[in-house]
């Protein structure tokens, strides 16, 4: 969650957007998850709590939507309540216990009970958290509540970077942490071998990400300009993103500033820039299709000098810091891409 960058488009005549690292709580929500974080490749009881019903009426079917990449999901009977789940297959495999898993459960719902509006209740399922997401990562459960009488669709989500508690009706969040003492297994893609432009080295280009429906990615690359006249980035692109912008971030008063480089990034001889999470990164909008991590993805940097060149993204869980590590940096400051 994604915190990245807004959902909607940047405008070139923005030149600052405001990054809060907020997340995850509205005070008016309705439906929440009881446990709020989970660690990847582990299991997670999935508590939906019902709060409130809909204007004074009773909640009588309550749905949750279990979202790619999390596996395996199985509901808890509810006297009272009748169960039904829906099974599709999933974008991708998923390491199980017994093998890999391509399919299962991915909504789960309870209907035909009566839960008043002055009483509160759990809806409770299992479920894996996969090795789609590193730490740092928020997934989200979208919830249906129908009453007698009206109904709530708990299913908005943060544009990247926007806090949660700017929703009316927030889907329940689940911030994705490291596992106690256990190393994170992420899908890793092996990295690319550096490539050479002319005068530019290019190193370890690399993708986030994305979970379902996001519409911007962060990517990554360190640049070297090893000859003697200065150059400068200009563009980016991959086929999945309808286009790409560079930008900067900076941290003031603890709140995280992302601007779009103006004229490109500038490489002197000499010069090596790292463009990686919480600093310089591409940012790719517009995305067509979601990127799974363990993929590899054919796209072009250019550059004024050594024109367009084309290079293989690695592709790392969502949440990231780094193609080869998923662990977040410590004592960093509130990761963005
Ligand atoms: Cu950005």
């Amino acid at each position: 969650m994604p915190r990245s960058c807004p959902r909607a488009p940047l405008r070139a005549a923005l030149s600052l957007v405001l990054i809060s690292s907020a997340l995850i709580s509205s005070a008016s929500a309705h439906a929440v998850l009881e446990r709020k974080e989970a660690a990847p490749n582990a299991a997670y009881r999935g508590v939906v709590q019902i709060m409130h019903g809909c204007d004074g009426r009773p909640t009588t079917r309550v749905s949750v939507t279990i979202p790619e990449g999390v596996t395996g999901a199985k509901p808890m009977p509810k006297p009272g309540w009748t169960i039904s789940t829906v099974k599709s297959a999933y974008a991708r495999a998923y390491p199980s216990f017994h093998g890999q898993v391509s399919e299962g459960v991915t909504r789960i719902t309870w209907s035909g009970g009566s839960l008043p509006d002055e009483q509160v209740d759990e809806f409770t399922f299992f479920a894996r958290i996969s090795d789609a997401f590193a730490p740092g990562a928020t997934i989200y459960f979208p919830v249906e509540q129908d009453c007698t009488e009206g109904s709530y669709r708990w299913s908005e989500v943060p544009a990247e970077g926007e806090p949660a508690r700017a929703l009316k009706a927030p889907a329940p969040a689940v911030r994705i942490v490291a596992a106690p003492g256990a190393a994170t297994q992420a899908a890793q893609a092996p990295a690319a071998p550096a490539a050479k432009a002319g005068a530019i080295v290019i190193e370890v280009p690399w993708l986030r990400a994305t979970p379902g429906g996001a519409k911007v990615a962060g990517g990554y690359v360190t640049l070297r300009n090893a000859g003697t006249e200065p150059d400068r980035l200009t563009a980016a692109a991959i086929p999945q993103a309808g286009r790409a912008e560079i930008h900067s971030m900076t941290t003031e008063g603890g709140v995280m500033k992302m601007a779009p480089v103006e004229g490109g990034l500038a490489l002197a001889p000499g010069e090596t820039v790292a463009l990686k999470p919480g600093g310089y990164h591409l940012m790719f909008l517009d995305l067509k299709d979601g990127l799974k991590a363990g993929e590899t993805v054919a796209g072009t940097l250019t550059f004024e000098r050594a024109g367009t060149v084309p290079v293989t993204f690695t592709v790392a869980p969502i949440g990231a810091q780094g193609p080869g590590s998923a662990a977040p940096e410590a004592g960093g400051p509130p990761h963005h891409h």
